[in-house]
């Protein structure tokens, strides 16, 4: 299995994921501002849109969508504590999580993000929208240790993701306990810790 990604971007969080589930996907990294493997090639010609995360199988069909990707980690788990079984009440909670963070949260930063000819207008609706969702994970997360539930899941993957760009755009967290306690403890896991380093974002 490879895995096709940018140091922090969102496919860090399918990066952790395999981790979490014992996986260990080659990594090949793609620089974002010029679209080109490192060696050289033109990532265009594996993703024509560009984006990061692919997961290229060892048969070598290649998937893309962060949500769909971490469904399909989940279900390598096997432990099986990643995502619960198809049908059960607890997958159906982090199923909308994961829809929760990707047009809630990962595509309203997005734009902002990335495309720095993006209007100061733009900017801060974004901001204001990430600040609104932001406190709604705040309050799940003070009622349960993890956003779906008690257990750590493919939702939380993704969720830390994307949560940890709020500082580099000057949105600290402080504001939010909960998260901010999450956002630790998860980074304090040792599946994290090595997507981390392996990313080259963290020391050791
Ligand atoms: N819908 C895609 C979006 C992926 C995405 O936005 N990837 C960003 C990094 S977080 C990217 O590769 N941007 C590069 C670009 O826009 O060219 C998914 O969920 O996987």
């Amino acid at each position: 299995m490879k895995l096709y990604y940018a140091p922090g971007a969102c496919s860090l969080a399918v990066h952790i994921a395999a981790r979490e589930a014992g996986l260990s996907p080659e990594l090949v990294k793609v620089d974002l501002a010029t679209h080109r493997i490192e060696g050289g090639a033109d990532y265009l010609g594996v993703n024509p849109r560009g984006y990061v995360p692919l997961l290229e199988l060892d048969d070598g069909s290649r998937h893309t969508e962060v949500a769909a990707l971490l469904q399909h980690v989940g279900d390598l788990d096997p432990h099986g504590g990643l995502l619960p079984p198809a049908g059960s009440r607890a997958r159906f909670e982090v199923l909308q999580w994961l829809a929760f963070v990707s047009s809630e949260l990962h595509k309203v930063f997005s734009p902002w993000l990335w495309h720095k000819e993006t209007a100061e207008s733009t900017r801060q609706a974004c901001k204001d929208r990430i600040t609104l969702r932001l406190g709604e994970l705040d309050a799940r997360l003070a009622r349960s240790a993890h956003v779906a539930g008690e257990a750590f899941t493919v939702a939380d993957a993704y969720a830390f993701a994307i949560v940890n760009w709020a500082p580099m755009l000057g949105l600290s967290l402080k504001a939010w306990p909960a998260l901010t306690a999450w956002m630790q403890r998860v980074a304090a896991r040792p599946a994290v810790q090595a997507a981390l380093r392996a990313e080259g974002l963290a020391k050791g």
